[in-house]
């Protein structure tokens, strides 16, 4: 424990101007780092977790993964880390066994961050969990609070034609940079505030680099294959920017020291007094981009390149859903629809067993809460579409369920205004069966400001609030439209605010039918109409 404390000292002392006052999170950080609780954590097995001091419970532990969850006392949540959302299928049967043990409580969700969460967990089991996950090679390390979040990249990486790059070694480095190859690396676990990483491999941008704090963007130079660098990119309740170019372009064996720079600075030099104010776009802010720039050279030793001219980002982004052919000749990705991302044990076990027996045991992720199956062989091909999880998880869901993502809501983030995902889906499937529609429509849920489910991403865009009505305080969403992705993309902005969520499903069809092309199944108009007040 000296350890840790002394080289969190070490970290303090170089922040060059210390705010004059810290808010209270910068405060315990400075007592005691979050990650010396994994010294700690079979003392707090053994105890209980009751017994253990709060701001351990509900805050450091997070620097393990471990998530205390006031709605649900006693069931804990693990984040864990899949670096560019790859797994394996003995990973993946690992992590089924584990959420098997808790019964009804148990489940996993897969996360906007091609990341999975495992629910209902009960403290004691925590050692053993960590340990079991570090032999099959997995960690949960840094992965809550002020630490950088899995790092993500192209879910077909490594098996895509048209890619520039296999992103999945570049993740990896990254993630092993920052953890010390899921150790814990004190360098990096006193940041200001959260971080986000990005590595797009693709011409589809399937990464949402714009919302990342740092973000690799395939491009040229003088015909050597390299990343623009994007920077700042983010969602807050009080804030939402798109990442802006850093003018710098690297080689890909460069960008795990560019990352670490970019760390370091926004570790020394991020504002720490406003806790709303502490993402890196609010440094980048401050100083301008061009002292920015200057203080990641200075820490680098090494001039950056300029940018080049032009990205290499040029296709529409992609849901990966269905049957596709890989770059190897003969073999074919199955992407599968998770609804809302939610997976229980036995489905888990299943994704196991039909990634070894029709595929090559690995598994993907996706941003979209979805999970793809590679490697597959023709010949194995009409055995795998009879197989009955695909009846579940389909390779052709409806177009308002297919692309459908949420966040965790009010079941078990205690920061939600609604509950989300079972809505979200019961919504989608009730549109499904009124309206035709020819495209799928990108619908996002998000159950407060702080958009993990990402609505400014999104065709249509639905964020959690309350609102008056009949002299009741009602759950409501905010609408927000226009969201773009892949080329060009762009955020979507709120058109509607505080919807009753009573009266969303006439609203969202009116949407779609005026705005999606939707038609109606019955031929019947669509009449009623909800009355809204609309932003202007
Ligand atoms: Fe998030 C906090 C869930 C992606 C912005 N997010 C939370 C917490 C930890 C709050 C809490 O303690 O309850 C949620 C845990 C609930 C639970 O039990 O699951 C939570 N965030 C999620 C996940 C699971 C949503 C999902 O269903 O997929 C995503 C996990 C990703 C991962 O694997 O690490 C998740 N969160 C995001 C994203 C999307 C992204 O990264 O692309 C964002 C917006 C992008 C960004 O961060 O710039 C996001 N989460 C937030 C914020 C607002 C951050 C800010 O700067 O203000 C908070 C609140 C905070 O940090 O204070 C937050
Ligand atoms: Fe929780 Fe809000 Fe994030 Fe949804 S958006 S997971 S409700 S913090």
């Amino acid at each position: 424990m000296s350890q840790v404390k002394t080289t969190c000292f070490q970290i303090m002392a170089r922040v060059n101007s210390p705010p004059e006052k810290l808010n209270k999170f910068e405060k315990y950080k400075v007592e005691k780092d979050g990650l010396a609780v994994k010294d700690e954590l079979e003392d707090f097995a053994r105890m209980g977790w009751e017994s253990i001091d709060e701001t351990d419970l509900t805050q450091r532990l997070k620097w393990l993964g471990i998530f205390f969850r006031p709605v649900t006392p006693g069931k804990f949540m693990l984040r864990l880390r899949i670096p560019n959302g790859v797994l394996s299928s003995g990973q993946m049967y690992v992590l089924a066994s584990i959420v098997q043990r808790y019964g009804d409580d148990g489940s996993a969700d897969i996360t906007t961050r091609q990341n999975l969460q495992l629910r209902g967990i009960r403290f004691e089991d925590f050692p053993d969990i960590l340990q079991r996950l570090k032999k099959v090679g997995l960690t949960s390390i840094q992965s809550g609070m002020d630490n950088v979040r899995n790092i993500t990249g192209s879910p077909v990486a490594g098996i895509e034609a048209g890619e520039f790059i296999d992103t999945r070694l570049l993740c990896k480095a990254i993630q092993n940079s920052i953890t010390s190859d899921g150790e814990g690396n004190l360098e990096f676990t006193n940041l200001p505030r959260k971080f986000n990483i990005a590595v797009a491999g693709s011409p589809d941008n399937s990464v949402h680099a714009e919302i990342n704090d740092i973000a690799f963007i395939p491009a040229f130079k003088n015909s050597t294959f390299g990343f623009n660098v994007l920077v700042g990119g983010f969602f807050s309740a009080k804030r939402c920017e798109s990442a802006i170019p850093l003018n710098a372009w690297v080689e890909p064996q460069q960008a795990v020291d560019l990352s670490c720079a970019i760390l370091r600075v926004y570790r020394d030099h991020g504002l720490r007094s406003n806790r709303q104010k502490a993402r890196l776009m609010w440094l980048i802010d401050e100083w301008g981009l061009e002292k920015f720039r200057s203080a990641i050279e200075a820490e680098l030793g090494t001039t950056l390149s300029e940018a080049a001219p032009e990205d290499e980002i040029a296709w529409d982004k992609r849901d990966h859903i269905g049957l596709h052919p890989q770059k190897q000749a003969g073999m074919f990705y199955a992407g599968l629809h998770v609804p809302v991302g939610r997976l229980q044990a036995d489905e888990m076990f299943e994704l196991a067993r039909l990634a070894e027996v029709y595929g090559s045991g690995e598994l993907r992720l996706t941003l979209e809460q979805n999970v793809i199956i590679i490697d597959i062989p023709d010949n194995k091909l009409a055995a795998f579409r009879s197989e009955s999880l695909l009846e579940k998880f389909s390779l052709s869901p409806q177009p308002l369920v297919r692309e459908l993502v949420s966040c965790t809501g009010a079941q078990f983030c205690n920061f939600a205004l609604v509950e989300t995902k079972q809505r979200a889906l019961a919504l989608a499937k009730k549109l499904s069966s009124q309206l035709s529609v020819s495209q799928p429509v990108r619908i996002h849920w998000t159950g407060c400001p702080n958009s993990c489910g990402q609505p400014q991403v999104a065709d249509i865009g639905l964020m959690g609030t309350k609102t008056r009505k009949d002299g009741k305080t009602v759950e409501a969403v905010d609408i927000y439209m226009g969201g773009k992705v892949g080329k060009d993309a762009q955020l979507g902005t709120r058109v509607m605010k505080a919807v009753p969520c009573d009266e969303l499903e006439s609203v969202l069809r009116n949407i779609l039918v005026e705005q999606f092309g939707a038609k109606s199944i019955d031929l019947t108009t669509v009449a009623d109409s909800a009355t809204v007040s609309v932003v202007e």
